[in-house]
């Protein structure tokens, strides 16, 4: 799942993506790259982002789900909190809704995915406003923890009439985490696999990363294939990544390593 980010601030590609043709000409490298998906968000949830008005969130979105989506093309996520926003996007082409806030924001949300057949994936935050969840983030134990939640947003999903078969899992990496907590998360991913839906993790150049390699954000590639190869082997099935490249040829090697990867006679 290839990150796109039509923001100002968000904390890595902000204001790279502002322009339509520059975005949309960004998804479809991705795409070539290996991106069964691209993720288009328009309202940046690093620690402290302020809130986008709904109208400015949809002229952001729209016109490049719009070009991104079509026959051919990778699949549109859309990463909103925003029913409206999630609604404009589906009728623009997107046929996933990734919320962050797990429905929290807009309960309306469970609704327009059970009815649009849209599937959508469920994450793990700490409180419900990126605003203050990253002051002094505290658990008793941080993976039982998520994944009660987890399983809990699920249920209000199945009985909002989502489909269990359209809904995947996110623990939330950075959301209301300190670096510890980021770690044993994906230490300890086979717990939330253990659900048994498919688990989606988004490590891709996150403050953790920095933390313990001391780079940038834009320095961050090799920081997250670790990362991610490690969620792979605990049983992660997508990885939401701004580097794609790193992430396709880590992950190829990593499944044929473990058996589940076989090369094509070309190869
Ligand atoms: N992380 C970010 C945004 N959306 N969605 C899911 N499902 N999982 C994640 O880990 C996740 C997410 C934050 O990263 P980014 O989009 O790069 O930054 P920003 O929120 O500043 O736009």
């Amino acid at each position: 799942m290839g990150v796109l980010n039509v923001t100002p601030d968000s904390f890595s590609d902000g204001g790279l993506w502002l322009d339509v043709d520059d975005a949309v000409a960004h998804a479809r490298e991705m795409a070539a790259e290996g991106a069964a998906i691209v993720d288009v968000g328009g309202e940046s949830t690093r620690p402290g982002a302020e809130s986008v008005p709904e109208a400015e969130e949809l002229e952001r979105v729209v016109p490049v789900v719009e070009r991104v989506a079509t026959d051919g093309g990778p699949r549109v996520s859309i990463d909103t909190r925003k029913v409206a926003v999630a609604e404009a996007a589906i009728q623009a082409g997107a046929r996933i809704v990734n919320d962050v806030s797990a429905f929290r924001s807009d309960p309306a949300m469970a609704g327009l995915v059970a009815s649009s057949g849209a599937t959508c994936c469920l994450m793990h935050m700490l409180g419900d406003d990126p605003r203050t969840m990253q002051a002094d983030p505290r658990y008793d134990d941080v993976v039982s923890e998520v994944k009660a939640f987890l399983e809990q947003r699920l249920a209000f999903a199945v009985g909002e009439g989502v489909p269990e078969e359209h809904v995947w899992l996110d623990p939330g990496i950075g959301f209301g985490k300190t670096i510890d907590h980021n770690l044993e998360l994906i230490r300890r991913l086979d717990e939330i696999v253990a659900l048994g839906r498919p688990v989606v993790i988004g490590t891709s150049r996150k403050t953790f990363i920095g933390r313990l390699t001391g780079r940038p954000e834009r320095e961050r590639a090799a920081g997250t294939v670790a990362a991610n190869v490690i969620a792979y082997e605990r049983g992660a099935s997508i990885f939401r990544v701004h580097d794609v490249v790193e992430a396709v040829d880590s992950l190829k090697v990593a499944a044929a390593t473990v058996g589940q990867w076989t090369t094509s006679p070309s190869a």
